[in-house]
């Protein structure tokens, strides 16, 4: 059987090699995944729906790299390394029927899921954009499992999350790899045991809907054995990996805009533009961080080493340090010689607080990560600064806001922002 989306091909390919389907994989994650396994000699195949590019045409925003379309991205790998991937265009929220035929033709060995809507600022623009990303998320993830259990295969599903599901509570200890401990008194007052998923306490809508993930995770590991692993990630910062540096064509995309761009890169452009470092508050939030390379390798490592069928999501920690936001400013302000403004936080967020994190299981398989230290300054030669000018100043800006307490009244079915807008 033969599905040919956007004239290119995808059908089940040699059985012995290992079938590797990516959700998401035109994404600032799923890209540079997608070429490193297929590097390793896995088929695989790119499921996307390109929501991503449109949403910037929506914002009129743009990546500051500039990236290809997904067929010239692809034509580039073939050319560069003589392997091929395959593409399918599929809104798996909206075309559940689209996904089980895709599955069921590629019979995936693994399931990569990166296809979700993923900033928290865009989640909480207005009610069109809370909707969409619960109805997309949400819808994705089950369509997704609810195919992998209807068709009864056997597919690692590998997802990935976020760390902002635990909350930045700053509860005075280590957070382990997703589940807590617990001892509740029973009746007789003996204490038992459980590991329960520890309790999320999410900051945005999208972070809200990637705690619901969770919940999808459980209840299909243990109903139906599917073999889940859920990457609990932290904040992907730089730009390039080993296989997107080969060719100018497979450059990864890197977001600086309000919405989308991330804050170590946001300040990373802002140098490179001259813009002063936009520190929300007093910089005080402390967060997890990872090398866009070091998600790739973690990913490998993931695929290599599968989930087992213990009725349990496996969960695991992807992130290799943390920092406040204003320690990261002056980071990037000594390298680059950058300002630093403390600027109003649009975000309901607590203004200072500590994080630890466990990331033992990484580590156990062999991650050694690039810090900081030592990624910064290639990541400003060769990225921010070669591309400053194509930065588009009036989306810097953050401004998306998490509540409308500043504004007076009751809206009426005609005064809503929509009925305005409509
Ligand atoms: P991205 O927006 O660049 O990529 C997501 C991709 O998924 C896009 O290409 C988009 O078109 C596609 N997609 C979205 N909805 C889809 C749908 N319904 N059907 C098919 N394709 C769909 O995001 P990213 O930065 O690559 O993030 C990938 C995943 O990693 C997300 O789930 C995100 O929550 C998670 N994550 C990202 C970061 C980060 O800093 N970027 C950190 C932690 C976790
Ligand atoms: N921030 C600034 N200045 C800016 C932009 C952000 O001070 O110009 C602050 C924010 O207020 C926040 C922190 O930096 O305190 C992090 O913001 P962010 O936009 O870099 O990251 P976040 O919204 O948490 O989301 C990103 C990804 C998301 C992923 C998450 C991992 O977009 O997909 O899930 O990082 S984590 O934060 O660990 O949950």
């Amino acid at each position: 059987m033969l599905i040919s989306h956007l004239g290119l091909k995808l059908e089940k390919k040699d059985q012995t090699m290992n079938q590797i389907m990516i959700i998401g994989g035109d994404g600032f994650c799923g890209w540079p995944t997608a070429l490193h396994l297929s590097s390793k000699g896995h088929a695989v195949t790119i499921v996307d729906n390109l929501s991503r590019r449109m949403i910037d045409a929506k914002l009129g925003a743009n990546s500051l790299t500039p990236i290809e379309s997904i067929e010239t991205r692809i034509a580039a790998w073939k050319e560069v390394s003589g392997r091929d991937i395959a593409f399918a265009k599929i809104d798996i929220a909206e075309d559940y029927d689209a996904l089980e035929t895709a599955m069921a033709t590629i019979r995936p060995d693994t399931i990569i899921h990166f296809g979700e809507q993923r900033a928290a600022p865009y989640s909480m623009k207005g009610p069109t954009e809370k909707c969409y990303t619960v109805d997309n998320n949400i819808g994705a993830t089950h369509n997704l499992l609810c195919a992998v259990a209807s068709l009864r295969l056997d597919p690692h599903v590998i997802h990935l999350g976020t760390m902002g599901v635990y909350g930045y509570d700053d509860d005075g200890l280590e957070i382990p790899e997703g589940y807590l401990r617990v001892y509740i008194p029973g009746d007789d007052k003996k204490l038992f045991e459980r590991d329960i998923l520890y309790p999320t306490n999410p900051g945005s809508v999208y972070h809200m809907t990637k705690s619901m993930d969770q919940l999808l995770f459980q209840f299909y590991a243990k109903n139906d054995g599917l073999r889940i692993t859920d990457l609990h990630q932290g904040i992907v910062w730089g730009t390039q990996t080993e296989e997107t540096r080969l060719d100018g064509r497979l450059v990864n995309r890197f977001d600086y805009d309000g919405d989308y761009g991330t804050v170590l890169n946001r300040f990373l452009m802002q140098a490179a533009t001259g813009h002063p470092l936009t520190v929300h508050g007093t910089g005080g939030q402390t967060r997890a961080f990872i090398h866009i390379q070091d998600t790739v390798k973690c990913l490998a490592l993931a695929v290599e080493n599968p989930q087992t069928n213990t009725g349990k999501v496996r969960i695991m920690n992807q992130m290799t340090e943390t920092h406040t936001v204003r320690d990261l400013a002056k980071v990037v302000a000594q390298v680059t010689g950058a300002e630093i403004a403390c600027v109003d936080n649009p975000r309901q967020e607590a203004a200072e607080n500590g994080l630890r994190v466990s990331n033992r299981s990484f580590r156990a398989l062999g991650l050694n990560p690039i810090t900081l230290e030592n990624g910064l300054l290639t990541e400003t030669e060769e990225i921010a600064r070669r591309f400053a000018h194509r930065c588009n100043p009036a989306m810097i800006p953050c401004v998306s806001t998490w509540t409308d307490n500043q504004r007076p009244g009751v809206l009426t079915a005609e005064s809503t922002p929509r009925a305005k807008a409509a």
